[in-house]
């Protein structure tokens, strides 16, 4: 008999923007499959990264952030959100410790208490926040939501990560592994690409321009010399965001790119060329063709 049967399942990696998802789906899986900023609602689309411990494949779909929706795009975004939730085997909800629980959250977590799923708490940036207070954040939470497991964790310190993972491992239903074992999230290449600029932008632009920006890689060219050309195109809602995004002389495309290039390059282990250029498109959220291309599902 086999005494280790393997086990695979999905965890739905829910929260308020901001929590911190990304980064610890970033942590769990050991390398960076999903893109973080100091900036809310940075994820768009679900995205899943996949961990390994022992026996067990943990399939962890971060989501975007779950808030009051007002245009298009954050419709699609919530729903993307809670979509993932649906279709997992267990929920595991990201609380920032360090921050109030405003009313969203509490209407987030309001919502969950008549869940049908196992529940796991991380209360996350522990490193910010002093021992009673969490105690009483925590007594709090689990009045409310009764989940199975409550962790303490940091998931840019580390501390706590390793028991989180290992638990989410043992809870994942028996059965054979979903995805190879080399295989470390689901998103493609091309789709990586265009994130890993728009984390560019997220973190070089001032506060509002990033929710009006977008980026789609148009063209991909494996060249015969082993390095890669891509081209991406940046589209943003006003003349004034493009002149934002392009800058002074130039300078501001000029620096997204080279740090998006050198990202890139790290994430596909081979040179690249990245052509970016800036396109004005009023309505670019209402653009169905693409939403299919960054994830989401048309949400009316
Ligand atoms: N101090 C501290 N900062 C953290 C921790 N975890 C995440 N952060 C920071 O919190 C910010 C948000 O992290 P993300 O991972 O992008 O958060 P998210 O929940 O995915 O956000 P959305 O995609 O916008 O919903 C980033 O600046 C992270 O570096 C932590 O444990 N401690
Ligand atoms: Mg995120």
């Amino acid at each position: 008999m086999n005494e280790h049967p393997t086990r695979a399942g999905f965890v739905a990696v829910i929260g308020a923007p901001n929590a911190g998802k990304s980064t610890l789906v970033n942590a769990l899986v050991g390398q960076k499959v999903a893109i973080v900023s100091p900036k809310a609602q940075t994820t768009r689309a679900r995205l899943m990264g996949i961990a390994i411990h022992d026996s067990a494949q943990v399939l962890l779909v971060d989501t975007p952030g779950i808030f009051e929706p007002r245009r298009r795009l954050d419709r699609a975004m919530v729903a993307a959100a809670w979509t993932g939730a649906e279709d997992a085997d267990l929920i595991l909800l990201v609380i920032d410790a360090a921050a109030k629980i405003s009313g969203e959250v509490s209407q987030m977590i309001a919502s969950l208490e008549s869940r049908k799923h196992s529940l796991f708490l991380a209360l996350n940036k522990v490193d910010l926040v002093k021992k009673p207070a969490l105690l009483a954040q925590s007594l709090d939470l689990t009045g409310r939501l009764k989940p199975e497991k409550v962790f303490m964790i940091s998931a840019t310190e580390g501390d706590g990560v390793d028991d989180l993972k290992r638990a989410l491992a043992d809870s994942m239903p028996e059965g054979p592994w979903l995805y190879p074992e080399d295989e470390v999230s689901d998103a493609t290449d091309r789709m990586i690409a265009a994130e890993l600029t728009r984390e560019q932008i997220v973190n070089q632009l001032h506060q509002e321009l990033p929710y009006a920006t977008a980026v789609e890689t148009e063209t991909w060219e494996d060249r015969a010399d082993g390095s890669t050309a891509i081209r991406q195109q940046i589209l943003v809602e006003r003349d004034s965001q493009k002149a934002i995004v392009i800058g002074k002389g130039g300078r501001r495309l000029k620096a997204i790119g080279a740090a998006a290039r050198m990202e890139i390059t790290q994430h596909l282990g081979r040179p690249v060329h990245l052509f970016l250029h800036v396109k004005v498109n009023p309505r670019w959220d209402e653009d169905r063709g693409l939403y299919r291309d960054i994830g989401l599902e048309w949400a009316d």
